[in-house]
């Protein structure tokens, strides 16, 4: 069993995006193991794309994501992380078929409405950044 990480972006909250996504994942056939809204600060956001750190449109990409809230989710299932990002589409959303989340939700490259982890080694870091491990055992009050 594979786990990734999902958000659920603040573009697609915005317009309560979040109920027919939840739906599709289900759908899909994976499993929601932990799932959370949250508003990232600068510094959260900054950190989890820190990869991106040194790209161009990193300082738009951090403003953007603290803009509002998101939701973020780990999933669970059978080749999880490639079959979240099928669902979710390419990145740029302009691009995106109407069968995916992208294409349904987002509206640009950058307000593309998801995220999806895309290997193992960032799925562990991704949850591990913004999940605690009692959250993913359910075992919050
Ligand atoms: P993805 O793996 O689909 O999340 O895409 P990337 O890791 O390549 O990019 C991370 C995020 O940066 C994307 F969701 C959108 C944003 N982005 C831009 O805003 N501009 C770009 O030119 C490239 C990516």
């Amino acid at each position: 069993m594979e786990r990734t990480l999902g958000l659920i972006k603040p573009d697609a909250t915005a317009k309560q995006a979040h109920g027919p996504i939840l739906t599709a994942i289900s759908e899909a056939g994976l499993e929601i193991v932990a799932v959370k809204s949250m508003r990232l600060s600068q510094v959260d956001a900054a950190g989890f794309y820190a990869v991106h750190a040194e790209r161009p449109f990193f300082g738009e990409l951090v403003e953007y994501m603290t803009s509002g809230p998101i939701v973020a989710m780990v999933l669970q299932g059978e080749g999880a992380i490639q079959k979240w990002r099928d669902l979710m589409g390419p990145t740029d959303a302009t691009k995106a078929g109407p069968e995916t989340l992208r294409g349904r939700f987002g509206t640009s490259l950058q307000n593309n409405a998801t995220h999806g982890s895309d290997a193992p080694d960032t799925a562990a870091f991704e949850i591990g950044y913004l999940f605690s491990g009692r959250e993913l055992r359910g075992l919050t009050e």
